[in-house]
Order: C-alpha cells, then structure tokens, then sequence
C-alpha cells in the first residue's frame, strides 16, 4: 500500500523542434518562497461540492469561477460587438523574402466607439496546402515592432513611434512559418492605452471590465478577423501572449470558446502565477505591487484583496482551468523571479486536475518542477529555460512542438 504521495518527474516531452537543438539540461535555480493561505480547491463548487465529471464541471463548478474571475479579478467581460468588418489593406503574395503571404487590414466593430479601427498584420506561410493554424497575440510597440520587413503599415494614429523590428528578437517568424503555422497580432494601445488615466473622469464600478479585460476582448475581435481570410483553419486559432499580454491571453482563451488553445510566456502576476505562492523578499510581484504600478489592469474589486492573499475566493490555477479541455501551454524564465517560475508551475500542475476530468492527462499529481529546458505535460504544458524575462526561440519551438502534439488535427 502506498503510504507517502509519489512525487515523479512529470514526463519530459522532447519531440520535433527541440529535439537536437542543443538542450542544456540542469536542475532550475528557485528562490525560497512562502504560501498566503489555502489554494482553493479547483473541484469543490461553493456549496462544497465534490466535481467529479467533466459535466459537472461544465454546468455547476466553470460558470463559478467564470463569475469569480470575472468580478474580483478582470471585470466583467465586454459584450462581443453585433459584429466587426475587417477591411482588408494590404495583400501581399511575395513577403519576408517569397516565404509568407502578408496581410494587413482594420478592424471596425459594429456598434462601437473606437478612437481608431484596430489594424491587425497577419502573416501565412506560403507553401501551406490548405487551411493553416494561427498564433494570434497583441504586441507591445506596434505591428511594425515585430519584424524589420518594411512592409509593414504604420498607422498614423499611433503615438509613441519606436522602431521598426524593434521586437523582431521576440518573433521567430523562420521558424512559425516554416512550421506551417501563421501569426497575426495587433498593437495593444490600438484596443486601450496602458495607462492608468484611462479611467479618468470615468465614474467605475467595482467589477467594470478593466484594461486586461478590454484587451482580451480585443483579441477576440481579432479572432473575428481572422475568420473572414479562407487561408486561415477558423478550429486552430491559438491565443498568445507575453508578459501582461500573456495575462490577456489566458483570459480572453477563458473567455472566448472559439480559441482553440493558450499560451502563456511569463504572464507572472495576476496572470498563470498563483497568486497566494509569494516568493520572499519581495523578489515576485504580489497584488499590492501589481496594482500600485498598474491601477487600471484589474477590477477594482481586487484592491480588497492586496496583503489579504488568503481571502481571495479564487487563485489563478482556476483561470487556466477555465481553458480546459483545450491545450494550455506556460512557459517560465528562470532570471524571471518577479513571475514567479515556481508559481507558474503549480497553477499549471493544479489545473491538470480539472483536464483530467476530461481524459487528459496534464502535469502529474505531484510532479516536481521540470529541469531548464525540459517541456512536460500533455494537454497542458509547461516549460522553465535559462534567462530573462523575454520570448526566445526556445519558447517558440516549444510552442510549435506543443502544438503539433496538441492541437486538433487538420480539418
Ligand atoms: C511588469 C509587470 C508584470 C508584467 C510585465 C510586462 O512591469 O510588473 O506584471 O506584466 O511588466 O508586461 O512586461
């Protein structure tokens, strides 16, 4: 009879891309951390409910956490317009050096008062015989900022112009579309500005869509967009994201069922990390700096919750179960201590629980964290490399690896 839980080592999963391309393995270097409270229980409903099916999870336990998530945490998802026009722009059969077909075109919602269309850069890879699966994702500085092809439209309303390509060392645009796969992405501040004065002269109630939610919404619109181009397989649409757009990605793959899968790249903070796993000395984000830094990312509703962790009704794991039985992939840095690696993992880990309703296997019951270098997980994943808080080529090859194992077969 067992006695002690077995910890195993979640099997590693090294398959096509990764595979020879000069993996250092070494165990990862984590900081001591500490736990505020409890980590609520994925599968009890509120009235203590034990959830043992994937229906029981679909009727009672999901629309709880949805409703959860949503008033403390993001507020309340913004209603889909009546509909959106994408107006195509640009088309180009011969960009990137004959590998992609280059789309560019804005998107205009029905019913709504934008400031300016969101102008979304969408690139196919060429040789694909038929429909092809998209990596769908906003970008910090601009479309112009994810690769030097001068191709790419500047629209005039942008107002911070950086560089051209100045973000292209995020994007392996080689290897996306060699893969077969292609990416769209629009410029966050075209759908809200980061900043905390967007809520000026706004009177706001507590679980009013903050700016995390009305990016994610906006990632929808994106998803609207591409379904109008033939080129693109409308049942592999992956939401992705780094860093806060990371968290935007995991929310809208929550809430929006038509993306058919999720990543996140060191989303940390109110996004895969949990947020009661505290690494010490202040060296990971925590509710009380997140929010002094960037008031306008969350409901309001949150602040109740800053040095009171515990409290909280829910914790992120529960946002990645939100995805489930879709594929959700997290990946860490380990120089990224103020996302909390370790955390990442755990919320991964304790999501599996709930893909396991499903048949899907996850990250192990009790599986330590991977090595550097080291994917585990089936349906949901996880990888820790070596370095920064940035997008390497490495997470990029996992994400196609994990993909390709993962996604649903071509129609
Ligand atoms: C940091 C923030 C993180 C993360 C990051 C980013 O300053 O504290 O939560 O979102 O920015 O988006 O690059």
């Amino acid at each position: 009879m067992q006695t002690k839980p077995i910890v195993h080592r979640a099997l590693p999963l090294i398959p096509g891309l990764l595979a020879g391309a000069g993996l250092n393995q070494a165990t990862a270097h984590l900081e001591p951390a500490f736990w505020k409270g409890k980590l609520p229980d994925a599968l009890v409903a509120a009235d203590g409910r034990r959830i043992e099916s994937a229906d029981d999870w679909a009727r009672l336990r999901r629309p709880e956490l949805l409703q959860l998530l949503s008033s403390i945490v993001y507020g309340m998802p913004v209603p889909a317009p009546a509909g959106i026009e994408f107006k195509v722009l640009e088309r180009s059969d011969n960009a990137l050096n004959g590998k992609a077909i280059r789309i560019q075109g804005d998107i205009v919602c029905r019913g709504v008062n934008q400031p300016n269309p969101f102008r979304m850069l969408v690139y196919l890879p060429k040789q694909a015989k038929g429909p092809v699966p998209v990596f769908l994702g906003l970008n910090f500085n601009g479309n112009h900022s994810i690769d030097a092809d001068p191709g790419i439209q500047i629209p005039g309303w942008i107002d911070d112009l950086k560089p051209r390509g100045e973000n292209g060392h995020r994007y392996d645009l080689d290897l996306i579309l060699d893969a077969g796969y292609g990416i769209a992405t629009i410029h966050n501040a075209d759908i809200q500005p980061d900043r905390p004065d967007v809520w000026k002269n706004v009177a706001r109630k507590k679980d009013d869509p903050a700016t995390i939610a009305t990016w994610a919404w906006g990632l929808s619109r994106g998803l609207d967009a591409l379904l109008t181009i033939p080129e693109v397989d409308p049942g592999r649409i992956v939401g992705w994201g780094h860093s806060r757009l990371g968290k935007t990605a995991l929310w809208a793959a929550a809430t929006d069922p038509r993306f058919a899968a999720a990543i996140s790249n060191d989303s940390g903070c109110g996004g895969a990390s949990l947020t009661r796993h505290i690494v010490e000395g202040d060296k990971s984000e925590t509710l009380k700096a997140i929010i002094k830094q960037f008031p306008h990312w969350f409901a309001l509703n949150l602040n109740d919750f800053i040095d009171r962790e515990e409290a909280l009704p829910v914790d992120q794991h529960e946002l990645i179960a939100l995805i489930a039985p879709r594929p959700v992939y997290v990946a860490s840095a380990e120089g990224d201590v103020w996302a909390d690696p370790e955390g990442e993992f755990l919320a991964a880990r304790e999501a599996s629980k709930v893909y396991r309703l499903f048949g899907i296997p996850g990250i192990p019951e009790g599986a330590a964290m991977p090595d550097l270098h080291r994917p585990v997980g089936a349906g949901v994943g996880y990888h820790i490399r070596a370095g920064e808080h940035t997008v390497t080529g490495f997470d990029w090859a996992a994400f196609l690896d994990f993909m390709n194992a993962n996604l649903p077969k071509k129609p």
